[in-house]
């Protein structure tokens, strides 16, 4: 059977439900402090350049809003970008919940920006966060690049 078209105006489906569908969809979102943007856009552009269908939830994103997101259907990928300083704290209230939530205990995410002020605790933060549940935290002028092997990465090793 046929789907029926798109309402004029109306958000596109997520995931995509035409039969085009991409393999993998992806849920980019900032910690709730975080106003900055233009990262979000950077990963948004990243990761559709590698064949994801993202859906962007913008800055300041509370967790519970990320939850229902993901729980009302499982993305492939989650990646949080977060630069003002606070996302070592908040990146570990937020992949606390996620892991506590039936059915995202498995769900591949990623945090990466600038997590401290100043930069500070670099290999302690990564170390932290990743134990916490974080399936990568990228950090640092090489962040881009290394997330971007990390994609290919994973498209390697996929099932
Ligand atoms: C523009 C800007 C703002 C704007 C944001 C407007 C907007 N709509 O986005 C405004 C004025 C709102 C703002 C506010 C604040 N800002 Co500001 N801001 C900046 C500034 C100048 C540029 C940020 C930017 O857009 N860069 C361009 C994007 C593309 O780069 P990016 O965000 O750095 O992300 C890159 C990497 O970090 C990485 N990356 C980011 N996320 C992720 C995620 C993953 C998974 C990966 C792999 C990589 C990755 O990839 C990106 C591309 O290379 C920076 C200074 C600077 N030059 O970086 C400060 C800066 C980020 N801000 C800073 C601060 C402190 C603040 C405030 C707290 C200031 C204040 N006292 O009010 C507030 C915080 C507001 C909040 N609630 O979050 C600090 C953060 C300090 C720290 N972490 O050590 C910075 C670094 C300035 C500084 N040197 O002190 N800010």
């Amino acid at each position: 059977m046929s789907e029926a078209p798109p309402r004029p105006g109306a958000a596109p489906p997520f995931p995509p439900t035409s039969r085009d569908r991409p393999r993998k969809t992806a849920v980019v979102a900032s910690t709730p402090s975080d106003s900055h943007t233009w990262g979000l856009v950077v990963l948004q552009c990243v990761l559709e350049e590698a064949g994801f269908f993202v859906r962007n939830l913008g800055a300041c994103c509370p967790v519970d809003v990320l939850l229902d997101e993901c729980r009302a259907a499982p993305p492939t990928l989650v990646a949080i970008s977060t630069v003002n300083g606070h996302g070592r704290v908040e990146g570990a209230e937020l992949i606390s919940a996620f892991r506590r939530v039936p059915g995202l205990s498995d769900v591949p995410v990623v945090i990466g920006g600038m997590l401290t002020t100043g930069g500070t605790g670099r290999r302690e933060v990564v170390a932290e966060l990743t134990g916490l549940g974080f399936t990568g935290v990228f950090v640092g002028d090489a962040a881009l690049r290394e997330f971007r092997d990390h994609l290919a990465w994973a498209d390697a090793h996929a099932r």
